[in-house]
């Protein structure tokens, strides 16, 4: 690898998870939950599920040769054991409009909504839920699974556990400490499952989890060290290690720093993004070299921020850039970058008040309007080098 070059092939590209984007979702434990006032409506979000082919040109307008997106578990399987051929073959045509540009995919099965049936049923705390999530999983590999090779099971199962079981902010909104762990240990067991089944189907396949990581630090205060080192055990690794043997590369989502024991000046002055959480310029690279140790593939599966005004993304783009360069480096096996996210899209609790996109969504009239910082994203990809 030349001086600031990346590795040929390297895949540059952009994610986005159904729920957040493709509208029209009504049959799943987050729709649910709209309707009871709980959380904000998604309704028909930034109608993916119709202008995706549109998305996808803008997309490789910018040079991605990548696109990570999610299949909606409760489209293909509504109800329990009844899997909806029609909806497997919008997928398909996601998968060939990819394809026909030569663009990568990576197919992310589960992106935190659960099928109302399943959710009511008691979600992943149901027993015999691994193998309902296997089965899912098997059906979509079964007909979709030559359009893409790389696939993932989960994204980010610490961090669904703690806001649905732990906060009790998103569904199902509970508060308590023993679920919280119990549904680590059950989502852990459906990958594992699931992870079986797919193989059996299709042997070539790379199946992942998406992992949400924080990269810790402490002051020398020896408490915050060792709350530094449980934290960095318990959050970034235990998952990994429950199913260890039962993946074939790591995909990394990372947003968040956090030091113990800052100090308030350190508070202060860290700069941040619209959603509040620090912008830390090298934390990216302390993540990945964190997960040499899997001895696997690794790609960046998210890696973004909410900044409306498009002041801090440009920046944002080359360091991370410059982190995965560095990473590479020093030894760490990372073959891709998706950018979090293609486009504007529903945060969730924050409804649609965050603006993660490189591309803008006008949601009055669902104009895209591509931000300034995808054009630096575009000389890095062109280049596929660092720019400066
Ligand atoms: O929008 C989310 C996404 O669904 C999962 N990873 C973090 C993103 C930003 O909060």
């Amino acid at each position: 690898m030349a001086d600031k070059e990346f590795p040929e092939g390297f895949l540059w590209g952009a994610s986005t998870a159904a729920y957040q984007v493709e509208g029209g979702i009504e049959n799943v434990d987050w729709a649910e939950a709209a309707r009871e006032g709980k959380v904000p409506e998604a309704g028909r979000a930034c109608d993916f599920y119709n202008r995706f082919g549109s998305d996808f040109e803008i997309a490789a307008s910018l040079g991605m040769n990548a696109q990570r997106f999610s299949i909606e578990w409760a489209r293909i399987e509504p109800e329990e054991g009844k899997f909806n051929e029609r909806e497997i073959e919008h997928y398909r045509a996601v998968l060939e409009r990819l394809k026909a540009s030569g663009v990568t995919p990576m197919v992310n099965l589960w992106h935190f909504t659960l099928p109302l049936w399943f959710s009511e049923r008691g979600g992943f705390l149901e027993k015999g839920a691994p193998e309902i999530f296997a089965r899912y999983c098997r059906f979509v590999v079964e007909r979709l699974g030559g359009y893409a090779d790389l696939w993932l099971t989960h994204n980010e199962p610490i961090v669904y556990s703690s806001k649905g079981f732990w906060d009790g902010v998103w569904p199902p909104f509970l508060r308590n400490p023993l679920q919280y762990l119990r549904v680590i240990y059950a989502v852990a067991a459906a990958h594992r499952t699931a992870y079986t089944a797919m193989k059996t189907v299709r042997p070539s396949i790379q199946i992942g989890i998406a992992k949400h990581n924080i990269f810790f630090e402490s002051n020398s205060n020896p408490l915050n060290r060792l709350l530094c080192v449980c934290s960095d055990w318990f959050w970034n690794h235990r998952f990994l290690r429950l199913i260890e043997g039962y993946q074939d590369f790591i995909g990394l989502n990372h947003y968040h720093h956090k030091k113990y024991g800052a100090t308030s000046r350190e508070r202060e002055t860290a700069v941040r993004s619209d959603m509040g959480w620090e912008i830390h310029p090298t934390s990216l690279y302390h993540c990945l070299i964190a997960l040499k140790r899997y001895g696997l593939p690794l790609y960046v599966s998210e890696h973004g921020l909410a900044d409306a005004a498009d002041v801090h993304r440009p920046e944002f783009i080359k360091n991370a850039a410059r982190a995965v360069h560095r990473a590479i480096e020093e030894g760490a096996p990372v073959r891709g970058y998706f950018h979090w996210s293609l486009l504007d899209n529903y945060e969730w609790t924050e409804g649609f008040t965050k603006r993660f996109g490189l591309i803008e969504v006008n949601y009055d009239t669902l104009e895209r309007t591509i931000r300034p910082s995808a054009y630096v994203y575009k000389q890095i990809i062109e280049r596929n080098a660092l720019i400066d």
